[in-house]
């Protein structure tokens, strides 16, 4: 059974990377289906509106939410999962990409303007799990390229579309640290040296190595991420570095 996306958007050309690179090889093998469709084919009147003024007042437009009932219609399988990125929503994690990539496919519900009439995703919530969620704390124009973000954060954990399964289960936020530093071939360039530990072929000490540049990054860089750890995750000596 192959992972089944759909996308509805009002810039379908904004997703023609979803048919490239990584993903698109999965495609062509079979692991994936990708659909996108252009909501303005479920408008009715001679101008395809999808928006309009926000009840209330206020700045910008509202999506209408005729178009995303009749685009949900015909394109969400039910029980899927609809996906509507937005700024307002909860923080996507490598948490939800993992649980998400266990399911049998997702639907993205991308808004533009000041976003889609909420009735829509309440509504939708009676036929499957609908996630309102954000790729990071910053405002894009819309949400295509989270999209992007989130299908390639999923895809990549499905069976079969990454080749090396250990660079997977290795990567930045998969044990809740961040990865440490990696080096190839030449041992000096430019008069940097690789860290010799890793030319020294002590496999124990280089995975004693990893861990503890993958503790030094993490702290520096995202103390959050080692504040927010299990009591278990460190060990006493790992605690007080
Ligand atoms: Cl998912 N959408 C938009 N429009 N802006 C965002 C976002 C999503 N995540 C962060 N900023």
């Amino acid at each position: 059974m192959s992972f089944r996306i759909d996308v509805i958007t009002i810039f379908p050309e904004y997703l023609a990377p979803l048919r490239q690179s990584l993903l698109g090889k999965a495609v062509e093998r079979g692991l994936v289906e990708v659909g996108v469709h252009d909501l303005r084919q479920w408008t009715d009147d001679v101008h395809r509106t999808v928006d309009d003024a926000p009840y209330g007042g206020g700045a910008g437009m509202v999506m209408k939410p005729e178009p995303w009932g009749q685009a949900l219609d015909a394109v969400r399988p039910a029980g899927t999962r609809l996906v509507v990125p937005t700024p307002a929503g909860e923080p996507f994690t490598q948490r939800m990409a993992a649980a998400w990539a266990a399911e049998p496919g997702l639907v993205f519900a991308c808004g533009r303007y000041e976003g889609i009439d909420q009735r829509v995703a309440d509504w939708a919530a009676d036929a499957g799990p609908v996630s309102e969620v954000s790729i990071g704390d910053y405002v894009l124009a819309g949400g295509e390229s989270a999209v992007l973000v989130m299908v390639e954060a999923v895809t990549r954990l499905l069976p079969g579309v990454v080749g090396n399964r250990e660079s997977v289960e290795y990567d930045s936020h998969a044990d809740g640290l961040l990865e440490g530093p990696s080096y190839t071939r030449p041992a000096t360039w430019r008069g940097h040296e690789v860290p010799p530990v890793l030319l020294s072929g002590d496999h124990a000490a280089i995975a004693r190595w990893r861990r503890a540049e993958s503790l030094r990054r993490t702290a520096s860089r995202r103390p959050d991420l080692l504040a927010a750890l299990p009591a278990d995750a460190l060990t006493d000596a790992e605690r007080d570095v």
